[in-house]
Protein backbone atom coordinates (compact mmCIF):
# COMPACT_ATOMS: atom_id res chain seq x y z
CA UNK A 1 0.00 0.00 0.00
CA UNK A 2 3.03 2.50 0.48
CA UNK A 3 4.75 2.02 -2.27
CA UNK A 4 1.00 2.64 -4.18
CA UNK A 5 1.01 5.83 -2.41
CA UNK A 6 3.91 6.96 -3.17
CA UNK A 7 3.73 6.38 -6.38
CA UNK A 8 0.19 8.10 -7.11
CA UNK A 9 2.00 10.98 -5.50
CA UNK A 10 5.27 11.12 -7.62
CA UNK A 11 2.34 11.46 -10.31
CA UNK A 12 0.42 14.08 -8.63
CA UNK A 13 0.77 17.55 -9.82
CA UNK A 14 -1.69 18.79 -6.87
CA UNK A 15 -1.03 17.13 -4.13
CA UNK A 16 -2.98 18.33 -0.91
CA UNK A 17 -3.29 17.32 2.63
CA UNK A 18 -6.19 17.66 5.04
CA UNK A 19 -5.39 16.86 8.89
CA UNK A 20 -6.96 16.42 12.28
CA UNK A 21 -6.29 15.76 15.36
CA UNK A 22 -4.25 12.45 15.12
CA UNK A 23 -1.64 14.36 13.27
CA UNK A 24 -1.08 16.45 16.73
CA UNK A 25 -1.55 13.06 19.15
CA UNK A 26 1.93 11.85 18.71
CA UNK A 27 3.29 15.29 20.30
CA UNK A 28 1.09 15.13 23.23
CA UNK A 29 -1.85 16.87 22.18
CA UNK A 30 -4.77 15.01 22.86
CA UNK A 31 -7.40 14.11 20.04
CA UNK A 32 -10.66 15.92 20.10
CA UNK A 33 -12.73 13.22 21.65
CA UNK A 34 -10.14 11.48 23.67
CA UNK A 35 -12.33 11.14 27.44
CA UNK A 36 -10.97 14.28 28.71
CA UNK A 37 -8.59 13.71 31.85
CA UNK A 38 -8.51 15.02 35.61
CA UNK A 39 -10.08 18.31 35.55
CA UNK A 40 -12.43 18.38 31.94
CA UNK A 41 -13.47 14.68 32.85
CA UNK A 42 -16.85 15.95 33.86
CA UNK A 43 -16.99 18.50 31.11
CA UNK A 44 -18.48 17.71 27.10
CA UNK A 45 -15.67 19.32 24.95
CA UNK A 46 -18.59 19.51 22.54
CA UNK A 47 -20.15 21.83 24.86
CA UNK A 48 -17.02 23.94 25.88
CA UNK A 49 -16.32 24.85 22.39
CA UNK A 50 -19.64 26.05 21.70
CA UNK A 51 -21.49 29.22 21.93
CA UNK A 52 -23.43 28.25 24.02
CA UNK A 53 -20.48 26.98 26.28
CA UNK A 54 -19.11 30.24 26.22
CA UNK A 55 -21.81 31.96 27.07
CA UNK A 56 -22.85 30.20 30.15
CA UNK A 57 -19.32 30.21 31.97
CA UNK A 58 -16.74 32.30 29.56
CA UNK A 59 -14.23 31.65 32.64
CA UNK A 60 -14.35 28.19 32.69
CA UNK A 61 -14.53 27.67 29.00
CA UNK A 62 -11.37 30.13 28.59
CA UNK A 63 -9.80 28.11 31.29
CA UNK A 64 -10.03 25.20 29.44
CA UNK A 65 -8.51 26.74 26.35
CA UNK A 66 -5.97 27.71 28.68
CA UNK A 67 -5.27 24.47 29.67
CA UNK A 68 -4.62 23.15 25.72
CA UNK A 69 -2.98 26.25 25.11
CA UNK A 70 -0.11 25.49 27.80
CA UNK A 71 -0.32 21.52 26.63
CA UNK A 72 0.68 22.68 23.07
CA UNK A 73 3.03 25.38 24.23
CA UNK A 74 5.36 22.17 25.57
CA UNK A 75 4.40 20.32 23.35
CA UNK A 76 6.98 19.70 19.99
CA UNK A 77 6.36 19.11 16.08
CA UNK A 78 6.65 15.35 15.90
CA UNK A 79 8.03 13.57 12.14
CA UNK A 80 4.85 14.23 10.71
CA UNK A 81 4.65 17.92 10.93
CA UNK A 82 8.42 18.23 9.97
CA UNK A 83 7.48 16.13 6.82
CA UNK A 84 4.66 18.52 5.83
CA UNK A 85 6.60 21.20 6.56
CA UNK A 86 9.35 19.89 4.24
CA UNK A 87 7.04 19.28 1.16
CA UNK A 88 6.31 23.04 0.72
CA UNK A 89 4.80 21.87 -3.42
CA UNK A 90 1.53 20.80 -1.07
CA UNK A 91 -0.92 22.75 0.54
CA UNK A 92 -1.98 21.80 4.15
CA UNK A 93 -5.32 22.03 5.06
CA UNK A 94 -5.68 21.17 8.98
CA UNK A 95 -9.01 21.50 11.46
CA UNK A 96 -6.41 21.47 14.71
CA UNK A 97 -6.03 24.77 16.16
CA UNK A 98 -2.67 23.94 17.10
CA UNK A 99 0.81 25.45 16.02
CA UNK A 100 2.53 22.42 15.32
CA UNK A 101 2.52 22.77 11.40
CA UNK A 102 3.63 26.18 11.66
CA UNK A 103 6.64 25.64 13.95
CA UNK A 104 7.57 22.59 12.28
CA UNK A 105 8.20 25.11 9.47
CA UNK A 106 5.13 24.83 7.26
CA UNK A 107 4.47 27.69 4.31
CA UNK A 108 1.08 26.91 2.73
CA UNK A 109 -1.94 26.46 5.49
CA UNK A 110 -5.09 26.59 5.59
CA UNK A 111 -6.61 26.16 9.08
CA UNK A 112 -10.65 25.49 8.53
CA UNK A 113 -11.23 25.86 12.38
CA UNK A 114 -9.19 28.80 13.16
CA UNK A 115 -6.42 29.19 15.81
CA UNK A 116 -5.62 28.58 19.43
CA UNK A 117 -2.67 30.67 19.33
CA UNK A 118 -5.07 34.02 18.67
CA UNK A 119 -7.74 35.82 21.04
CA UNK A 120 -10.54 37.71 18.91
CA UNK A 121 -13.17 40.25 20.11
CA UNK A 122 -16.01 37.93 21.17
CA UNK A 123 -18.41 40.34 20.22
CA UNK A 124 -16.80 40.89 16.47
CA UNK A 125 -15.46 44.54 16.82
CA UNK A 126 -12.22 42.97 14.77
CA UNK A 127 -9.99 43.18 17.45
CA UNK A 128 -7.52 40.39 17.64
CA UNK A 129 -4.10 39.17 19.65
CA UNK A 130 -1.40 36.75 19.35
CA UNK A 131 -1.79 34.69 23.21
CA UNK A 132 1.49 33.58 24.77
CA UNK A 133 0.87 29.92 24.52
CA UNK A 134 2.85 29.13 27.47
CA UNK A 135 1.23 31.90 29.97
CA UNK A 136 -2.40 32.75 28.35
CA UNK A 137 -4.52 35.33 30.15
CA UNK A 138 -7.54 34.13 32.00
CA UNK A 139 -10.83 35.85 30.81
CA UNK A 140 -10.57 39.48 30.07
CA UNK A 141 -12.11 42.60 28.29
CA UNK A 142 -11.52 43.77 24.90
CA UNK A 143 -8.85 46.36 25.18
CA UNK A 144 -11.34 48.26 22.16
CA UNK A 145 -14.80 47.79 22.73
CA UNK A 146 -14.93 46.13 26.70
CA UNK A 147 -16.81 42.99 25.59
CA UNK A 148 -15.28 39.76 26.41
CA UNK A 149 -11.99 38.48 24.65
CA UNK A 150 -12.27 34.67 23.43
CA UNK A 151 -10.16 31.72 21.58
CA UNK A 152 -9.91 32.43 17.64
CA UNK A 153 -11.40 29.08 17.15
CA UNK A 154 -14.92 27.64 15.18
CA UNK A 155 -16.82 26.44 17.64
CA UNK A 156 -19.83 23.87 17.13
CA UNK A 157 -22.58 25.95 15.72
CA UNK A 158 -20.40 28.62 13.69
CA UNK A 159 -19.30 29.24 10.40
CA UNK A 160 -15.93 28.22 9.28
CA UNK A 161 -13.87 31.36 8.14
CA UNK A 162 -15.17 31.95 4.62
CA UNK A 163 -11.81 32.68 2.75
CA UNK A 164 -10.05 29.57 4.13
CA UNK A 165 -13.70 27.46 3.75
CA UNK A 166 -13.46 28.76 -0.02
CA UNK A 167 -9.99 27.95 -0.82
CA UNK A 168 -10.19 24.17 0.88
CA UNK A 169 -13.06 23.44 -1.03
CA UNK A 170 -11.89 24.71 -4.69
CA UNK A 171 -8.35 22.88 -3.12
CA UNK A 172 -10.42 20.03 -2.42
CA UNK A 173 -12.08 19.50 -6.01
CA UNK A 174 -8.73 20.20 -8.30
CA UNK A 175 -6.23 17.84 -5.85
CA UNK A 176 -5.44 15.01 -8.17
CA UNK A 177 -3.87 13.38 -4.92
CA UNK A 178 -5.68 14.47 -1.25
CA UNK A 179 -4.05 12.64 1.56
CA UNK A 180 -5.92 12.40 4.83
CA UNK A 181 -3.71 12.38 8.19
CA UNK A 182 -5.16 11.69 11.96
CA UNK A 183 -9.14 12.27 11.58
CA UNK A 184 -12.05 10.59 11.94
CA UNK A 185 -14.03 12.99 10.05
CA UNK A 186 -16.96 13.21 11.62
CA UNK A 187 -16.80 17.21 11.66
CA UNK A 188 -18.75 19.01 8.70
CA UNK A 189 -18.53 20.83 6.35
CA UNK A 190 -14.99 20.14 6.92
CA UNK A 191 -14.80 16.30 6.53
CA UNK A 192 -16.84 16.81 3.38
CA UNK A 193 -13.45 17.77 1.57
CA UNK A 194 -12.73 14.35 1.41
CA UNK A 195 -16.30 13.67 -0.86
CA UNK A 196 -15.48 16.42 -2.62
CA UNK A 197 -12.13 15.11 -3.34
CA UNK A 198 -12.78 11.82 -4.38
CA UNK A 199 -15.50 12.86 -6.20
CA UNK A 200 -13.44 14.99 -8.54
CA UNK A 201 -11.17 11.90 -9.60
CA UNK A 202 -7.98 12.31 -6.68
CA UNK A 203 -6.62 9.88 -5.17
CA UNK A 204 -6.94 9.82 -1.43
CA UNK A 205 -4.39 8.26 0.49
CA UNK A 206 -5.93 7.59 4.19
CA UNK A 207 -3.36 7.81 7.14
CA UNK A 208 -4.82 6.42 10.31
CA UNK A 209 -4.37 4.21 13.29
CA UNK A 210 -7.82 3.09 13.04
CA UNK A 211 -8.38 0.81 9.71
CA UNK A 212 -11.24 2.42 7.67
CA UNK A 213 -13.04 0.90 4.96
CA UNK A 214 -13.72 4.17 2.64
CA UNK A 215 -12.50 4.13 -0.79
CA UNK A 216 -8.81 5.01 -1.09
CA UNK A 217 -5.29 3.65 -0.26
CA UNK A 218 -5.15 3.06 3.61
CA UNK A 219 -1.79 3.15 5.45
CA UNK A 220 -2.39 1.91 8.89
CA UNK A 221 -0.50 3.28 12.11
CA UNK A 222 0.81 6.43 13.28
CA UNK A 223 1.21 9.29 11.61
CA UNK A 224 4.53 10.10 12.94
CA UNK A 225 6.13 6.82 11.70
CA UNK A 226 3.87 6.89 8.05
CA UNK A 227 3.91 10.18 6.91
CA UNK A 228 7.64 10.58 6.60
CA UNK A 229 8.21 7.39 4.78
CA UNK A 230 5.06 8.53 2.24
CA UNK A 231 6.00 12.40 2.11
CA UNK A 232 10.19 11.31 2.01
C1 LIG B 1 -21.15 24.62 10.89
C2 LIG B 1 -12.23 24.13 16.90
C3 LIG B 1 -22.65 25.91 9.67
C4 LIG B 1 -12.63 24.29 18.33
C5 LIG B 1 -13.71 22.38 16.07
C6 LIG B 1 -25.48 16.72 12.54
C7 LIG B 1 -24.94 16.12 11.41
C8 LIG B 1 -23.91 16.71 10.69
C9 LIG B 1 -23.40 17.94 11.10
C10 LIG B 1 -23.93 18.52 12.21
C11 LIG B 1 -24.95 17.93 12.95
N1 LIG B 1 -25.22 18.74 13.99
C12 LIG B 1 -24.43 19.83 13.95
C13 LIG B 1 -23.65 19.71 12.86
C14 LIG B 1 -22.64 20.65 12.42
C15 LIG B 1 -21.38 20.51 13.24
C16 LIG B 1 -20.85 19.09 13.20
O1 LIG B 1 -20.26 18.66 12.23
N2 LIG B 1 -21.09 18.34 14.29
C17 LIG B 1 -20.66 16.96 14.32
C18 LIG B 1 -20.01 16.66 15.67
C19 LIG B 1 -21.85 16.08 14.09
N3 LIG B 1 -20.42 21.38 12.60
C20 LIG B 1 -20.35 22.67 12.96
O2 LIG B 1 -20.99 23.15 13.87
C21 LIG B 1 -19.42 23.51 12.13
N4 LIG B 1 -20.09 24.69 11.67
O3 LIG B 1 -21.71 23.60 10.59
O4 LIG B 1 -21.52 25.86 10.46
C22 LIG B 1 -23.75 26.37 10.57
C23 LIG B 1 -23.59 27.58 11.22
C24 LIG B 1 -24.63 28.04 12.02
C25 LIG B 1 -25.79 27.27 12.19
C26 LIG B 1 -25.90 26.03 11.54
C27 LIG B 1 -24.86 25.57 10.74
C28 LIG B 1 -18.23 23.97 12.94
C29 LIG B 1 -17.43 22.78 13.39
C30 LIG B 1 -16.11 23.25 13.96
C31 LIG B 1 -16.02 22.86 15.40
N5 LIG B 1 -14.69 23.23 15.91
N6 LIG B 1 -12.48 22.76 16.48
C32 LIG B 1 -11.68 23.61 19.27
O5 LIG B 1 -10.80 22.85 18.82
O6 LIG B 1 -11.85 23.82 20.47
S1 LIG B 1 -14.00 20.77 15.69
C33 LIG B 1 -12.75 19.84 16.33
O7 LIG B 1 -13.25 18.54 16.36
C34 LIG B 1 -11.53 19.75 15.46
O8 LIG B 1 -11.21 20.96 14.85
C35 LIG B 1 -11.86 18.67 14.48
O9 LIG B 1 -12.54 19.20 13.37
C36 LIG B 1 -12.82 17.85 15.27
C37 LIG B 1 -12.09 16.65 15.81
O10 LIG B 1 -12.04 15.79 14.78
P1 LIG B 1 -10.65 15.09 14.46
O11 LIG B 1 -9.64 16.13 14.20
O12 LIG B 1 -10.95 14.09 13.43
O13 LIG B 1 -10.23 14.39 15.81
P2 LIG B 1 -10.88 13.10 16.47
O14 LIG B 1 -10.43 13.07 17.86
O15 LIG B 1 -12.35 13.05 16.16
O16 LIG B 1 -10.22 11.90 15.64
C38 LIG B 1 -8.83 11.69 15.72
C39 LIG B 1 -8.52 10.73 14.60
O17 LIG B 1 -7.12 10.52 14.56
C40 LIG B 1 -9.15 9.36 14.78
O18 LIG B 1 -9.62 8.89 13.53
C41 LIG B 1 -7.99 8.50 15.29
O19 LIG B 1 -8.12 7.14 14.87
C42 LIG B 1 -6.83 9.15 14.59
N7 LIG B 1 -5.54 9.06 15.30
C43 LIG B 1 -5.32 9.15 16.63
N8 LIG B 1 -3.99 9.08 16.87
C44 LIG B 1 -3.38 8.97 15.66
C45 LIG B 1 -4.36 8.95 14.65
N9 LIG B 1 -4.06 8.84 13.35
C46 LIG B 1 -2.76 8.74 13.01
N10 LIG B 1 -1.76 8.75 13.93
C47 LIG B 1 -2.03 8.86 15.24
N11 LIG B 1 -1.02 8.86 16.13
Amino acid sequence: MLEAAKSALQKAERPVTFSGAGLSAESGVPTFRTAQSGLWAEYDPMELASPEGFAADPALVVDWYNQRRRTIAAAQPNPAHIAMALRNDMVHITQNVDDLLERAGAGDLVHLHGSINRDKCSAGCGYREIVDMADPHSLRLCPRCGHSMRPDVVWFGEQLPRVEWLRADELAAQADAFIVIGTSAQVYPAARLITTARTAGATVIVVNIEPDSAPGIHLTGPAGLIVPQLLS
